[in-house]
């Protein structure tokens, strides 16, 4: 056995890998967790459905470390590999949307507005991000995401503010009925998303349709086709994933690897305590952070 190399753990092949809403180049980009999830996959044929890379436009908010680096390695050497990489664009890589041109490939990725998938069970699926049905969600998305935590913060913080209202002569004024109203709102935008991308599918005769950008994964009949959301990797880390008989299946990679969506890599605490460092005393940075970019090619 050769000591210097570590285990590879069993990779778990799969005919397709459907993945969106990664937002590689901003903080709350799960990387580290896609590129665990994609180091031990396989594949014939990866879609990337949109926002896979963000900040663009926000060069100052741009973040970028070691596993934004891995995730991005990770996908090109699928591409060389052999795997079928297709990435369809979203609303915070759109700019990607004004170089496209018919057949067009980049680093062994094919590009393309939207894409057409035939299951290994002849289901005809429309792959696009979603984003041009915005306009049924309007704000909603936000508050749709609103967890059981912040609802409890909430309705203390309703106290206080009740508190401060009363004591200024004003009526009390009840913000959880306000934020159950906001989430019962959100509840039917999604709804409404779900059905224009189902009934647009439809009416273009697919048989179901893959999206993202509403981070919600989701895998069920909408109006007769099937809705298929491949969720994100930043508020849950989800992938949609055909079998080779053609089963479709959603994978919370956080449940299944058994990673808490709290803890935050170590490696990227390192990096921060290595460039705090460099600040501080003008060292060079960490030679783990030197090795990662050295190896981008
Ligand atoms: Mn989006």
């Amino acid at each position: 056995m050769n000591a210097s190399s570590p285990p590879r753990p069993a990779r778990t092949a799969y005919r397709s890998v459907f993945i969106s809403d990664v937002h590689l180049g901003t903080r709350g980009c799960r990387a580290e967790f896609l590129a665990d999830f994609l180091r031990q996959t396989s594949c014939q044929h990866l879609f990337l459905v949109g926002d896979i890379i963000d900040g663009w436009r926000l060069k100052r908010s741009w973040f970028w470390d070691q596993h934004h680096d891995e995730a991005l390695r990770l996908v090109l050497k699928a591409a060389r590999g052999g795997t079928s990489v297709v990435y369809v664009p979203g609303n915070h890589d759109e700019m990607l949307r004004k170089y496209i041109t018919p057949g067009m490939e980049v680093c062994g990725v094919r590009l393309q507005m939207e894409a057409e998938h035939v299951t290994a069970d002849g289901k005809r699926l429309l792959i696009t991000h979603g984003d041009g049905f915005d306009s049924v969600i309007r704000h909603a998305r936000a508050l749709a995401l609103l967890g059981d935590w912040a609802y409890t913060a909430a309705l203390t913080l309703n106290r206080y503010f009740n508190m401060v209202r009363l004591r200024l002569g004003y009526s009390y004024w009840s913000l959880s009925a306000w934020l159950k109203l906001q989430v019962k709102e959100a509840v039917k935008a999604i709804d409404r998303f779900e059905a224009a991308l189902a009934d647009d599918a439809k009416a273009r005769g697919f048989d179901g349709v893959v999206c993202g950008h509403i981070h919600h994964a989701e895998m069920r009949q909408v109006n007769g086709v099937l809705y298929l959301n491949d969720g994100d990797w930043v508020e849950s880390c989800t992938a949609l994933v055909e079998h080779f008989d053609g089963r479709l299946e959603l994978v919370d990679w956080v449940a299944r690897r058994k990673l808490s969506m709290l803890a935050r890599p170590a490696a990227k605490l390192a990096q921060t305590a290595a460039l705090q460092t460099m600040r501080e005393f003008g060292s060079p940075p960490s030679p783990a952070h030197s090795v990662a970019v050295s190896a981008r090619a």
